[in-house]
């Protein structure tokens, strides 16, 4: 039994011991769990902190960046204001400067000029005011509200109130005018902005145009040219002495002096004001198909036309040049041109040869002054 006994003993010992190393290695292998665990904690937890740590650097970076762009941003807003200040004050300089040469130069003219300083003087008598030359400012208010374009050769049809200025407009942009004689008055806007060949210049018997208009040449070889039709001197609304600056005619690159019936003292001023400002000039002697008639008897017969057309012809050029000489000015052209021919030539027809004077190399010259302008002025960009 004691044997026996023992030997129980010994397997319920063997059998505690076993017990207690599997106990003793669950215990192990729990740990080791939980070891694992908190490794795959830690590292979890390190992972996490690395990725955010990641991030927060991406978004410092982003912000970093951001606050870059602003400042780039800025930089290039104050490069561009100050640009914009620098061509506004350039503009502005070579305005001014321009207005002081026209005022330089016309001073210097004047003082070669003593039939300029016995006008002045007459004038003072008289209390017609001095000749005002125009500031940079001005020149740049005229030129904005006239619609000036650089690039654009931009002439003026100037003269006494009726002597065919409108009408001309019309004729060298082919056209007849309007059988009403009114035509739709088109703001100057919608006249600068719209090229169309559409608009005529009003004409008629009595003081037809009141403001300056615009219109555009339909001719592709013109297209840089601006044609302006002005009202007429010498009207109670537009007093002569004030004619040339009230109207703005400084800042136009060629003027034309349109001249009806006779030759008068506002024609010869307009060639003043236009020398003192050097502006160069056309000067048209207009309706020479009507002076014409009018100086053929009656009943009238074909026959004595030629005759009556040269004579006419040669009159009116020793007439000019009598004045210019008189007045102390160059000799320069006198173109003698009738409506209608020049319509027929700038609307691609052909007139009766015999009825064409000047109006050819009127339009010759015409062409060769915008050609010269558009090689020597550079194109707006
Ligand atoms: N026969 C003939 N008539 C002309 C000629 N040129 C103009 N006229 C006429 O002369 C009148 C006056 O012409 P306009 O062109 O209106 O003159 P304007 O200088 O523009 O006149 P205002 O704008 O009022 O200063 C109109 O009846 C025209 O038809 C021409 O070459 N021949
Ligand atoms: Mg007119």
């Amino acid at each position: 039994m004691g044997g026996g006994g023992s030997k129980h003993e010994d397997e319920a010992r063997h059998q505690r011991e076993e017990n207690a190393k599997l106990q003793a290695e669950i215990q192990k292998l729990k740990d080791e769990r939980q070891r694992l665990n908190d490794e795959k904690h830690d590292l979890e937890l390190k992972s996490t902190q690395a990725e955010n740590a990641e991030k927060e650097e991406k978004l410092q970076r982003l912000n970093e960046k951001l606050e870059q762009t602003k400042a780039n941003q800025q930089m290039m807003e104050n490069l561009r204001k100050t640009q914009e200040e620098k061509r506004r004050l350039e503009e502005k300089i070579k305005l001014d400067n321009f207005a002081r040469k026209l005022e330089e130069d016309a001073k210097a003219r004047v003082e070669k000029e003593t039939w300029l300083r016995q006008e002045a003087e007459k004038n003072l008598e008289e209390g017609i005011p001095p000749i005002r030359y125009p500031t940079g400012d001005q020149i740049a208010e005229t030129r904005e509200s006239l619609g000036y374009q650089e690039g654009l050769l931009h002439i003026a049809i100037t003269g006494c109130s009726g002597s065919g200025k409108s009408s001309l407009i019309n004729a060298v942009r082919g056209y007849k005018n309007p059988k009403t004689g009114f035509a739709a008055l088109t703001s100057l806007d919608t006249v600068i902005n719209n090229i169309s060949p559409g608009h005529l210049a009003q004409t008629g018997t009595s003081e037809t145009t009141t403001q300056i208009q615009r219109y555009a040449d339909p001719h592709r070889a013109r297209r840089g040219l601006a044609w302006y039709d002005v009202p007429g001197a010498g009207t109670l609304r537009v007093r002569d002495w004030q004619y040339f600056n009230d109207q703005g005619l400084y800042i136009f690159d060629t003027i034309m002096i349109a001249v009806g019936d006779r030759i008068t003292k506002t024609d010869v001023d307009l060639l003043f004001h236009c020398k003192r400002f050097g502006i160069p000039t056309f000067f048209v002697r207009s309706k020479a198909d009507q002076h014409i008639r009018n100086s053929m008897d009656e009943p009238y017969d074909e026959a004595d036309e030629d005759e009556v057309r040269t004579g006419y012809i040669r009159q009116t050029r020793t007439e000019f040049n009598s004045i210019l000489t008189k007045v102390g000015l160059p000799h320069q052209k006198i173109y003698i041109v009738s409506k209608e021919t020049l319509r027929l030539l700038n609307d691609g027809k052909k007139p009766k040869p015999k009825s064409i004077i000047d109006e050819e190399e009127l339009m010759r010259d015409v062409n060769d002054a915008l050609h010269k302008w558009s090689t020597s002025v550079p194109a707006d960009e």
